[in-house]
Parts: structure tokens; sequence; C-alpha cells
């Protein structure tokens, strides 16, 4: 009885598939594709950690079966390899980060084998490797040529720590997200993309798509549409008529007779070009230099403090009952969205209410049921009657949005919440922006044949103060002959933003070693779109939503064959240090996946991560667990040795070809169970129904050499290499990977036997078992005829009965 030696098992396996190209996924097979998806990871320095092994792991147990189901699956993986803390650590060491990088790669290469992971290998792709971002730069070129890459000056948010330039979604609540930096406003000439001009397919196509529910209500929050209309405010001072107009986005025009003062944002145009009809200019000048420099998740967090200061000197007319109302700038209107101008109705808006209780300004209901007369102590948000609104009262306030928009002459119109996507960075570990601007002709875009724009050897790393990239130091890099005039020009400095090379990476896998196109369209469209997208949380809504929109836009310009990228898209939760906080180095709770195979083998940590807790939720790595989950492989790896070498009564093919009923039932109920819940993500369950199998197997019974072999199958996706030594054993040649996943016979599900909890006024008392299609008089019957309950009854009539469905009959006396 062979004791079971994971490390010798573990790499004598590993050396084959990698030796046979067992994992390499065949372009153009007969057999239906399959391609599943992980994140790739961002090579750090720190190496995999146990969130990796979670999700990468969870794919391949998908993998797996679906090859055992005959699909030619494409399983890759990659390096996103761009970003700041690779470049930081070459400003810390001088190292170029391009040999960091190679570094970091091998270890998590190492790694990522060592783990048993049926990736195809041939297929690795480097978003740092110029073969690789010749292609994102020639995205960037079509988008540019297409109008969707423009570059802006922009109040951008600063983090003045990093010195750069963050996205909107880099900021969480003010701050940078890598630093915790609180973040300035700079303006600064920015790329942007104008993701925004997708914003309606974005939305809609989520129809079309099967991600988890969470996920998709990001996608549409992030995106943020929303229905309103625009009306125009006439601007009156106290000379003649002025002529200006307020234009106000509003989402609830049936308010419209509640507006009682109106909001400019601090960088609306309209405030200086009324400059001077405004007495107190000064104050507003200062107010506005004041409010320029904060972020604007900052000004419209909720309990934000209101500032603002009253443009005095002129006024606004409410175009519904023609009164004057006053007119204010305050920062908790964004310039950036709607018109950048509201009409403010304190009865009915929580911020405008805060601000008007602050100002002392009326606040008028006009929507049933606040009270009138009765000053409210808070807005009245939903909807109601019309009062206080002339001929609109009494009218439902639904109603009353089309109406009174009529009234007004008030014209609908859709917003987004989402912005277009700031695309520069002031970096030396990214892309360079393939663009030229040459003194005679302008900008230049670098010729498609000229690509890649790779980055020079620098010794420098440090972004400079003026927040230009360091690459601006390099002049012979910098200055070039334009391609139009020949005349001087000079390169683009600014790279791209470490999103981009994750936006496409999927259609690379499909054709990885292209030099012609980023892929080959048959390729593509054998392999796309990708069938199952599997990754972390943090990555739903932008990561997500940036390549659902390259790749959309290259399905418009024919290099991507399908129009959504992911058919679905799932997230596992994080794996948390042992107290239950976040695995961090500073708190020195950081489980590192090396040290776990060594001790317990690659088998041993996969199987663990599966089974740790429901795949979705947030899970505290847990020593003990790691030590029962080895026991199970242990004591399955004797069991089944045990077997092959015929021992004893195991084996009811020796045995004269009888199997145990009972055995044989639960196994069929096992493969059912396993098939389903992987398809469900529901990893534990389906290792705790092998764990009651192999309890079942070891207290005896025979088991024929069908059964044994449906067993091996069943846990093969998730402990490969023990699966596949034990079928060598078992004198296969083949690979488990391409044995078809064992079919379970429906009549014996059938028979299925559930336990019956009994109780005496909620004490147990006996636990029996019952057919699964037990009624609840047969069950109560049962219960009642239990000796252990009579004993408990002592002759007493129960007053009442109580039966939980298939679980539990409780006697109450
Ligand atoms: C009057 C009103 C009355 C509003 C009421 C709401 C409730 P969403 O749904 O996010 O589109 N708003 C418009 N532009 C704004 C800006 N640039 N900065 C800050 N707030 C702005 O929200 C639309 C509502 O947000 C608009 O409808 C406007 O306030 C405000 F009882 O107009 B509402
Ligand atoms: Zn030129």
């Amino acid at each position: 009885m062979a004791a079971y030696d994971a490390k010798k098992v573990e790499e004598k396996w590993q050396k084959k598939w990698e030796k046979e190209g067992v994992y390499h996924a065949e372009d153009f097979s007969k057999k239906p594709k399959y391609y599943a998806l992980v994140e790739f990871p961002y090579p750090s320095g720190e190496g995999l950690h146990t969130g990796h092994v979670r999700s990468y792991t969870a794919m391949d147990v998908i993998a797996r079966k679906k090859r055992m189901e005959g699909f030619n699956v494409l399983y890759p993986i990659g390096w996103d390899a761009f970003g700041l803390p690779t470049e930081n650590y070459a400003i810390k060491t001088g190292i170029h980060p391009k040999i960091v990088t190679k570094k970091n790669t091998d270890t998590f290469r190492r790694q990522l084998k060592s783990l048993g992971f049926s990736f195809d290998w041939e297929r690795e792709v480097n978003t740092s490797d110029p073969a690789y971002y010749r292609w994102t730069q020639w995205i960037f070129l079509q988008l540019y040529k297409k109008g969707l890459a423009y570059k802006e000056k922009k109040p951008i948010n600063w983090c003045p720590s990093c010195k750069i330039g963050l996205a909107n979604e880099e900021v969480i609540a003010g701050k940078c997200e890598r630093c915790g930096t609180v973040v300035e406003k700079r303006e600064m000439e920015q790329w942007l993309l104008a993701i925004t001009k997708y914003a309606d397919r974005l939305l809609k196509d989520l129809d079309t798509v099967d991600y988890l529910e969470k996920i998709k209500t990001q996608q549409v929050n992030w995106i943020g549409k929303s229905e309103g209309t625009e009306i125009d405010f006439a601007v009156k001072d106290s000379g003649a008529g002025s002529g200006e107009k307020i234009t106000v986005f509003t989402t609830r025009p049936d308010t419209l007779f509640g507006a009682t003062y109106m909001v400019l944002a601090p960088e609306h145009p309209l405030v200086t070009a009324m400059k001077d009809k405004i007495s107190n200019w000064k104050e507003v000048a200062e107010y506005i230099k004041k409010t320029s420099g904060k972020a604007e998740e900052e000004r419209i967090a909720e309990g934000h403090e209101k500032t603002g200061v009253e443009l005095k000197g002129i006024n606004a007319v409410n175009p519904a009952n023609k009164e004057a109302i006053p007119v204010f700038v305050a920062d908790y209107v964004l310039a950036t969205y709607g018109t950048g101008a509201i009409m403010a109705v304190p009865a009915h808006d929580e911020r405008d209410f805060a601000f008007a209780k602050k100002f002392n300004l009326e606040i008028r209901p006009v929507i049933q049921p606040v009270k009138e007369g009765v000053v409210p102590e808070a807005a009245y948000v939903n909807n109601g009657q019309m009062i206080n609104s002339g001929k609109f009262n009494g009218m439902d306030s639904e109603k009353a949005k089309s109406e009174i928009t009529k009234f007004v002459d008030g014209r609908a119109k859709t917003q987004f919440h989402l912005r277009d996507w700031i695309f520069s960075r002031q970096h030396y570990w990214g892309e360079p922006i393939p663009i030229l601007f040459c003194e005679t002709c302008g900008m230049v875009p670098v010729p498609e044949e000229d690509l890649p724009v790779t980055l020079p050897e620098i010794e420098k790393y440090q972004p400079t103060d003026t927040g230009e990239s360091p690459l601006a130091a390099v002049k012979e890099w910098v200055n070039v002959k334009c391609p139009k005039c020949g005349g001087p020009a000079r390169r683009e400095t600014d790279t791209m933003p470490n999103w981009a090379g994750s936006s496409w990476y999927f259609l690379r896998y499909a054709d990885a070693k292209n030099d012609k196109a980023l892929a080959d369209l048959k390729k593509l469209k054998y392999w796309m779109p990708v069938d199952w997208y599997n990754g972390g949380m943090e990555h739903t809504t932008l990561h997500l939503l940036y390549s659902r929109f390259w790749n959309k836009f290259l399905y418009d310009i024919g290099s991507s064959p399908v129009s959504e990228a992911y058919k679905k898209r799932t997230s596992q939760g994080m794996v948390l240090g042992a107290g239950g906080e976040k695995m961090s180095k500073s708190k020195g709770n950081v489980v590192n996946p090396d040290s776990v195979v060594a001790e317990f083998g690659a088998d041993t940590l996969r199987l663990y991560e599966m089974f740790m807790g429901p795949f979705e939720q947030a899970i505290p790595w847990d020593e003990k667990g790691i030590l029962g989950t080895e026991r199970f492989l242990v004591r399955f790896f004797r069991y089944a040795t045990a077997w092959i070498a015929n021992d004893g009564a195991a084996n009811a093919d020796a045995a004269g070809g009888e199997e145990d009923v009972a055995t044989r039932a639960l196994l069929h109920r096992t493969i059912k169970k396993v098939g389903e819940d992987i398809e469900a993500l529901k990893f534990n369950t389906a290792i705790s129904a092998l764990m009651i199998l192999l309890n079942k197997l070891e207290e005896g019974g025979t088991f024929s050499r069908a059964s044994f072999e449906a067993l091996i199958k069943i846990v093969h996706p998730f402990a490969p290499h023990a699966a596949q030594e034990l079928w060598s054993q078992l004198k296969h040649e083949s690979y488990l990977d391409f044995e078809p996943w064992p079919n379970y016979d429906p009549a014996l599900i059938a028979e299925e036997t559930i336990t019956l909890i009994l109780q005496v006024n909620s004490k147990v008392r006996d636990v029996v078992k019952a057919a699964s299609s037990i009624t609840e008089a047969d069950a109560k019957a049962l219960a009642l005829a239990s000796p252990k309950v009579q004993n408990a009854l002592k002759g007493q009539t129960p007053k009442k009965v109580i039966y939980v469905d298939k679980k539990l009959v409780n006697i109450v006396i």
C-alpha cells in the first residue's frame, strides 16, 4: 500500500504534460471549442498569491471538465506587465523594468506550472513585449483615425505623491487608489478615448450576456444612463433683460414650480461671462478659486458641507410661474455633468434641501404628501400628487413630468454618467502613444509600418515635477522627422495607462504570435467569444467595461468577430489572512503558495482553495482546513491504491462481479452532484460530496472497476496529479482530460434516501433514513413508530406534530 508522495507524483505528471503538449489548444479542431479565461496576473515582485490560485484553480476545474466533455479547450495565460509598481521598483533600484519584469514572470511561470494548471503555454502573452504592444499601438491608431482618441486640456485628477494623472475611476473617495494621497485638480493636455460614444451599446448589450447579476449592476451604474429634460431659464439683471439663459438638466421636471433658486457649477462659462453684471464679483471669484482644486468625488460626497456664493445683481426667471429666483455658484454642482447647472428644488431634493437650510432659502413643496404650509424636515423625493403648481395641481406627478416639460418647451435629453476615458499617463513603463507633433503638419500619427514605437533605454525613470513623462528628457528619442513633410517633429512622450494591454489580450490568445495582425480573423472566428471569464470583483467595473469597449470598436472595424467579448463572467471572493483581514506584507499574514505546495503538494492546495467556502465569498486562510483536505487526499489515495492492488473485498469484479447497491447509488448521486456543482461554481459542496462517498467506501462494500474509474474521473478536475497517477496505475495510457466525463444512471438517483430528524418537544430523539419520496403522513407515522420517540413520549398523546419537508418531524406534547 503506497503512501502518497505528492512531490514525486506531481513533478512526474507536470513534466509529461509539458513534454507532450497535452494542453495545447488546437486551432480549427473539429471538436466544439471552449474558451475559458482568467484575468492574467500583473507580475509583481511578490509572486503568485492565494487569490490567483483560487481563481485559476476554479477555471482549471472547468477547463478539465470541459475537455472530458469533448470540447477543444483554450485555457491561456500571460502577463499584464506594464504598470507602476515595476516602475517604482526601477526608480528605487535603477534596475530596468524589463529586467525586473523578466525575473517576475519567470517566478510566476514556475509557480503556475507547479500548481498543475492546464494552461496552453504556447500562447503566453506579455503586454510589455514590443511584439505585443505593437498591436496595442495599432489599435490606438485606429481609434485615432476614427476620431475616438483625441487630445484635450482637462482638469485632471493629479496625485501629488505618485506624480501621475489619474482616471476618475482611480480616485476612491477623493484619494489616490494606489497610495491614498488626497488627489488635486490640474489642467493638463491629455489623451482621451471617446468611450461615451459606445455608452448606449455597452448598456444595451448587457442583455445578451450571462454575467453575475451584481456584475451587470456595476456596469449599469457606472454607465449611469439618466433620462431627463433640459429646461431654459432666462437671466434677468437689474438693468434691462440680458438675453442670457441658463439651461439645466433635470430628471424631475414635475418639480419645476418648486424651483426656488438655481446653481451654476463654479467652472460654468456663464459665470465669468456675466462678470460685469455680478455686483459681488470679488467674492465669487474667490470662491471659484477655492473650489477649483477639489476632486469631484469630494464635492458630491454625501454629507459634504454645502458651500456657495450668491451671484448678486442677477436673477433667473422660473419659466413655470415667472417668479424671479436667486442664482448661486456652489461646488455641489459639477461642470462635467448635464449642463453644469441645476434648478434647485429643496423640498424634493436632499442636497438642495441641505443647501437651502444653510442659506435660508425658500423650501416650497409641490408634491403631496408633503403638507401644505408646513415646513418639511427633509426632502420628499418620491412621486405623489401635484400642489402649488398652478393648473397642474391634483395631477399625478409622474404624468406631470411630460406635461410640465411641454408647458415650458423643455427638451427630452439622455445623459450618461460615464465620462470619456483619460488615456495618457506621464510615465515610462507603458506603451508609447504613437503620435508625432510636427511644426508644420501638426499632429501626425506614426505610420503603421513604423510600429512598434519602442521604449528607449534610459537611466532615470523618475517622473518630472512639471508632470511630464521621463521620456521627455530623452532628446534622441523625442526628436524625429515628420513622416509627412520631412521637417522636424517630436514624439508624444505620454504613455498609455495600464488598462490598455488588458483591453484586448483575450483576442491575442487566439493567435499569440501573429506579426501581420493583432490576430488572424479566421482563428478569432473559431475561438471567440470567451465562453467563461472569471476574475476578481475589483475588475468587474473598469477593466470589464474598457475591454468590452475595445472589443466593440474592433468589431466595428472588422478586427473582432463578435460584438461582446465575454459570454459569461463570474468572480471569486478574496482569500483573506488567517485573522480575516486582507493579506498584506505589513500585517505579516501572507500565505505563499510555494511553501504550501512544498509542504502539502499542489493537489492539496487546489482542493483546499476549492473547499474553503462558497466560491463567491471572502474566506480567511485556515491551516486546519488545509490539513483536512490533505488528509482527504491521502485517504483517497490509500483507498484507491488498495483497490488497484485488489486488496480484499473492495473490488467487486474480483469478488464475483456483485457490487454493493447502496454504494453504487451513492456514486451515481455523487457524479450528478459534482458535475452540476462545478457548473454552478459550488466547488465546496462538490468536494464534500466526494468526501461523503469516500467515507462510505472506507466502510467497506464492493466497488466494480467501472465505478472505481468513474470515481477517479470526477476527482480529476480538482486533484489532477493524484487522479492521473491512479489512472496510469490502472494500466491506462491515456490522459484523463480526454476520457469522457462519466454519466450517472437516473434510475439510481431516484432511489435517493433522506435523513429525517425526529424530535420530541424540539429535542432530538432519533435519526432515521427514509425514501426521498416520503409523504408528510408517512413521515409522521414513521416518527411515531420510532422506539426512541415512543420512549420519550411515555404514553402521552401528542398535541401537535410539525413536519419540515424531508428534514424533520417534531412531536409536541
Ligand atoms: C431638479 C430636481 C428636483 C432634481 C428634484 C432632482 C430631484 P441623475 O439621476 O444622476 O441624472 N443635477 C443635474 N446636473 C447636475 C450637476 N452637474 N451636478 C450636480 N447635480 C446635478 O441626477 C439628475 C439630477 O441631478 C437632476 O435633477 C439635478 O437635480 C441634479 F426633486 O433637477 B434635479
Ligand atoms: Zn510635418
